[in-house]
């Protein structure tokens, strides 16, 4: 089986998510990282116009959930019981949802874009990590076994914790030891800490 995953060079994001599924998986895949001049060029090939996009053997598929969703049912990273499953469909979903409700700043002043962040991260966000630590069984979403929402929810984690975006603090996530420790335990992963170092 050839595999490979198509995303831009860095380190984030949906590309990352996928990566860390595929390693975890032990799917060994070629590491596709595209500068935005190659992505114009092969967009209009791509099957929804955006990244990242998982090729098997010559068929493409995209949309990071459902990458994440295949990658997981093929290789025991996610529940095998219908309900657990739609479940972990949900926190899928609601991690797209917070990249959709990030206030990017565009048309803003700084002074509107710190004022949106601020709420975004007191409220919207901090509603979000309530709700989610509400459903966790810990140390991951399911209880012990390690799923593909676990990686989801560590690389958004990993995003907000390294200070990724201006104006919203790494502290906001203080308040939820839960989440704190879903991303310490994912990361302690022995695949997720050696994509990590092999990285450096
Ligand atoms: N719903 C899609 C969103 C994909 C998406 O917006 N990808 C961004 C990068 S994270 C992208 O391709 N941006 C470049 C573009 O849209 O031209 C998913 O979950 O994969």
């Amino acid at each position: 089986m050839a595999i490979s995953l198509t995303y831009f060079d860095f380190d984030g994001s949906r590309g990352l998510e996928c990566r860390l599924a595929l390693t975890v998986a032990k799917l060994p895949f070629e590491d596709v990282r595209l500068s935005r001049e190659q992505w114009a060029a092969l967009k209009p090939t791509t099957p929804f116009g955006a990244l990242p996009v998982l090729d098997i053997d010559g068929q493409k598929l995209a949309q990071s959930n459902a990458i994440l969703g295949y990658i997981g049912r093929a290789n025991g990273l996610y529940p095998a019981d219908p309900w657990q499953a739609a479940q972990q469909e949900a926190l899928l979903q609601s991690v797209e949802d917070i990249r959709a409700k990030l206030p990017d700043g565009k048309g803003m002043t700084e002074d509107e874009k710190k004022a949106a962040r601020e709420a975004f991260a007191a409220g919207w966000l901090s509603q979000w990590a309530a709700t989610v630590s509400a459903q966790m069984a810990g140390p991951f979403m399911a209880g012990d076994a390690l799923s593909v929402a676990d990686i989801k929810l560590y690389v958004i984690l990993r995003s907000y914790l390294s200070g990724t975006y201006d104006h919203i603090p790494p502290s906001t996530f203080d308040r939820f030891p839960k989440l704190l420790a879903l991303y310490a335990a994912v990361a302690a992963q022995p695949a997720i800490h050696g994509y990590f170092e092999a990285r450096k």
